[in-house]
């Protein structure tokens, strides 16, 4: 038995002492698929031209040496994060990531085959599938801080068509995955200064939205979801797409609801909204994120918030009826290393609240014995939850503890330094 095998046994006594299964806590996490978003690796880049993220609400700051340029290199990173976070996950691409082999193509005329290169990749790395998004950003269409809501038909008529061609790209990834590609349509559209009308932009957002969901796609292949927030830059005043506006359209049309944890009021938290949702909206895709100050998506760490999530996730049964998705980057560290950090923080959380001995707690709360709740809740904290989840990581043969760091080290020594 080595240190870590010797810990585990002794932690899962103490987890057996107040009546947590620690093995069946282990075989649920090693189900719950994360999707790693691409564009952490590249600052939200993408492939489509030398231009880079532009305008859209939303800001990557940093120039940390070494980030991906090219479609291999991003694939080449986002292995080396695999290799460093323990179970099977996902890979969630945005449209802008395509392999158009130096062909500019527009972005209403992208096809499956512009992700041949991604399919191909994701199931030779046995990924549990893949994840998609329209891009409606950092594009000459979306200057005016206005898509699918634009006062102009021909403009909206063009992000129409390009939601259309994203979902045959997803159904394409969720065929060949055997597992449905969850489409998150995330739209600028809003206002820097007080509108007059806010609702005709929503009327034309809920129609064009009609427009590329009416195409029908089966949910074996494809989930659509849609993302509120509350505001970005150049829309502070208004957004159309905002929590009400989604709310309505997922319950409306039996969509899902992405819930990104950056964008709501500071005081407001995600993990309080869905036990509420859940009792009206089917799944859900979350955009764990962390905003510091404003929706300025930093890597997730395992704060209380983040625990909070996870808790509702498992205390309410909605893992199955939930897509994790990250939504953060951060361009001042090491771009593998923030995927890694994130990743491995959502999983703890996860994993921490799958060993709570929420029966019993469920039981004090029920019976008014608040001093138990508080009590037990404070004493699952320093739990030996760091012997289960390095055993974790050795049994699924993901580097423990800060050895992950060592082989980051060595990969940015020999690998991403090279990138000049
Ligand atoms: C922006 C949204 C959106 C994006 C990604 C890149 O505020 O959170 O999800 O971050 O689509
Ligand atoms: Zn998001």
């Amino acid at each position: 038995m080595n240190k870590v095998e010797k810990a585990f046994e002794l932690a899962k006594e103490r987890y057996a002492e107040i009546g947590v299964d620690v093995d069946a806590a282990l075989k649920k996490i090693a189900a719950v698929p994360i999707s790693l978003h691409c564009w952490q690796g590249d600052d939200v880049g993408g492939f489509e031209s030398a231009a880079g993220l532009t305008g859209g609400g939303i800001l990557s700051t940093g120039n940390y040496p070494g980030k991906a340029r090219t479609p291999d290199e991003l694939r080449q990173d986002a292995e080396k994060a695999f290799s460093m976070i323990p179970g099977k996950h996902r890979f969630n691409l945005h449209a802008i990531y395509l392999e158009n082999h130096g062909k500019a193509i527009p972005r209403d005329e992208i096809q499956p085959e512009h992700f041949k290169g991604w399919i191909d990749w994701a199931k030779a790395q046995k990924l549990n599938g893949l994840d998609f998004n329209p891009t409606c950003f950092s594009h000459e269409f979306a200057a005016d801080g206005y898509t699918l809501s634009h006062p102009k038909k021909s403009i909206r008529d063009f992000w129409i068509r390009h939601g259309i061609c994203c979902r045959k790209i997803g159904e394409a990834m969720g065929r060949a995955m055997h597992s449905p590609c969850v489409i998150n349509h995330w739209m600028p559209d809003g206002i820097k200064d007080i509108p007059v009308d806010r609702l005709a932009p929503r009327q034309r957002m809920m129609e064009s939205l009609d427009a590329i969901l009416g195409v029908d796609i089966s949910k074996r292949y494809v989930l659509d979801s849609v993302e509120c927030k509350l505001f970005g830059i150049g829309s502070e005043s208004y957004v159309v797409g905002s929590h009400e506006f989604y709310m309505g359209y997922a319950m409306s049309r039996g969509t899902l609801l992405t819930l990104d944890t950056g964008h709501f009021h500071p005081t407001e938290v995600v993990a309080d909204k869905l036990s509420s949702l859940s009792l009206y909206v089917k799944e859900f895709l979350l955009h764990v994120s962390r905003g510091v100050r404003w929706d300025s998506d930093h890597v997730v760490i395992w704060n209380d918030e983040l625990r909070q999530i996870a808790e509702e996730l498992v205390r309410n049964n909605l893992l199955g009826r939930t897509h994790i998705g990250l939504d953060f980057f951060d361009g001042t560290i090491n771009r593998v290393a923030a995927w890694t950090i994130g990743t491995r923080s959502m999983i703890k959380a996860l994993l921490s609240a799958m060993l709570d001995p929420i029966a019993e707690m469920r039981k004090e709360e029920k019976a008014f014995d608040y001093t138990s709740r508080l009590a037990t809740l404070e004493e699952m904290k320093t739990m030996p939850f760091a012997a289960v989840w390095d055993y974790y990581c050795q049994s699924k043969d993901v580097p423990v503890g800060m050895d992950w760091l060592k082989e980051l080290k060595k990969y940015e020594a020999e690998v991403q330094s090279k990138r000049i």
